[in-house]
């Protein structure tokens, strides 16, 4: 299971191969994991995935949503590129989760549930906390919810219990904070443009991380 030292996991959505490598460099000792999307896999390669796993742990934020077979085999794929953790969509129902969850072994796996951005209450909202409950019963190691919303974060910490991480998007950009998400009972924030489309990465880092206060 991930470690939490800061709190902090950079989600590096900057689609300039050169400069997510020189972001991740700067940011690295205040960051707890980087999260790789689509927009720099497609503009960079796999191969991204493996450079930065030498610089921090790395979850493959590819949001998983097939049929059991496919999601074992691109977590296969993912898990050999060494990646630490993948994200998995929930609603895909409880054997695709499951499968998921077989094939990435010590591999972290995480669920979505109730999404961040206002188009996140449309649907996934109303099935979060069924969402949230297929992430228990797979086996998932956490879920991801939202920092634009704390209390959502709250109510779901208590159906998943303390033993599963919680993973909170939305701070920053999307108008969330650090603190209110931590003191709602997230485990790890995860921030993009606040980061990498900052003047100064390190320094915008830094300032999170000391918002979060666990070091
Ligand atoms: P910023 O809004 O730039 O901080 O980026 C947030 C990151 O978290 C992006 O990589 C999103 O794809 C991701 N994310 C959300 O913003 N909302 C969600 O509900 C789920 C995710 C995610 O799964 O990471």
């Amino acid at each position: 299971m991930m470690k939490r030292r800061t709190g902090l996991i950079l989600a590096l959505d900057e689609t300039d191969p050169e400069k997510a490598i020189r972001v991740a460099e700067q940011v690295k000792e205040y960051v707890d994991a980087i999260k790789v999307n689509y927009p720099l896999v497609l503009s960079a390669g796999m191969e991204i995935v493996e450079k930065l796993a030498k610089l921090a742990p790395v979850i493959c934020d590819f949001k998983v949503a097939d049929i059991p077979n496919t999601d074992r085999l691109i977590v296969e794929q993912v898990k050999k590129r060494g990646a630490s953790g993948i994200i998995v969509h929930a609603f895909t129902g409880s054997d695709s989760m499951k499968a998921a969850v077989d094939a990435a072994g010590d591999m972290d796996v995480f669920a979505v549930t109730e999404m961040s951005h206002p188009g996140g209450k449309e649907f996934t909202a109303k099935v979060a906390d069924e969402l949230a409950k297929v992430a228990v019963d797979s086996g998932a190691t956490g879920i991801i919810a939202p920092a634009t919303r704390p209390e959502r974060i709250r109510h779901l910490r208590d159906i998943i219990g303390d033993d599963m991480l919680i993973l909170s998007p939305g701070v920053g950009a999307q108008g969330g904070s650090a603190k209110d998400t931590i003191e709602a009972g997230a485990d790890f924030i995860i921030v993009g443009r606040a980061i990498y489309k900052s003047e100064n990465p390190e320094e915008s880092a830094k300032k999170i991380v000391r918002e979060i206060g666990l070091i």
